[in-house]
């Protein structure tokens, strides 16, 4: 009897185990995303990406269109001390040309260090109200945390940081934006590390990328030139929907 009472209590232990290695369960967001267009930067496609030329009140830097460069399979963006039009330094964006909407958004990066010095990746766009925007983005005096924003034309912005357990800048990383009309959650190397249900964009988004100076000392350091130049680089984007 006591034989039996054993193998009927140790047996669901096994089973339990055995089943941790069948193929993983997956959330329903998980699956499903359809692949509609990738660019693993082998070669300019200005078709799809244009690079600006514009500042911001907030950016120390003007993006300089030179200084998005596609070299070996890699979208280098530089930022430099050459002076840039209004501003005495020189960033880099590439952005998509068409606006996309809700979809799982993905790029492998490797973020810039140095006081001052911010790195995004992000889906962006301006409507008659005011911006729209989903952000992954880096502040380079800590490279170790990432933040991740968003907002909307009738509400400001909501910013989540979270501590990662490398340094962006030594190597890349996955990152992915899954952007949907009910939420959005943000992934690393794929890990799902923040979902937010609040303020999410309704409209269709430019994908960006940019380097660029912020202003804003207290936050991010102030930019010391001897860190100049540096660089951002993306070894692709891709972007699904289901
Ligand atoms: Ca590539």
């Amino acid at each position: 009897m006591k034989k039996y009472f054993i193998f009927f209590i140790i047996i669901p232990f096994l089973l339990a185990g055995c089943s941790s290695n069948n193929p993983a369960i997956i959330a329903s967001d998980d699956y499903g995303w359809v692949l509609i267009w990738e660019d693993n930067f082998n070669s300019e496609n200005y078709d799809m990406w244009e690079k600006a030329n514009h500042t911001f009140a907030k950016n120390l830097a003007r993006f300089n269109p030179e200084n998005a460069i596609i070299d070996d399979g890699i979208l280098r963006l530089k930022l430099t001390g050459e002076p840039q039009a209004s501003r005495d330094y020189s960033g880099a964006e590439y952005r998509s040309r068409e606006n996309y909407s809700f979809g799982r958004y993905e790029t492998r990066m490797k973020v810039a260090k140095g006081d001052g010095i911010i790195t995004a990746f992000f889906t962006y766009e301006d409507d008659q109200n005011g911006l729209n925007e989903i952000d992954v983005e880096f502040r380079g005096n800590n490279t170790n945390e990432i933040h991740f924003n968003n907002w909307t034309s009738i509400k400001d912005e909501n910013s989540e940081i979270i501590k990662l357990n490398f340094d962006a800048s030594e190597a890349f990383h996955d990152y992915i934006i899954e952007w949907q009309p009910g939420h959005i959650k943000w992934y690393v190397d794929g890990e799902m590390l923040y979902e937010t249900k609040k303020d999410i964009p309704q409209g269709d988004q430019r994908v960006i990328m940019n380097i660029w100076i912020s202003d804003d000392k207290s936050k991010t350091g102030l930019l010391n030139e001897d860190e100049l130049p540096t660089e951002a680089k993306f070894d692709y984007v891709k972007f699904y929907t289901k």
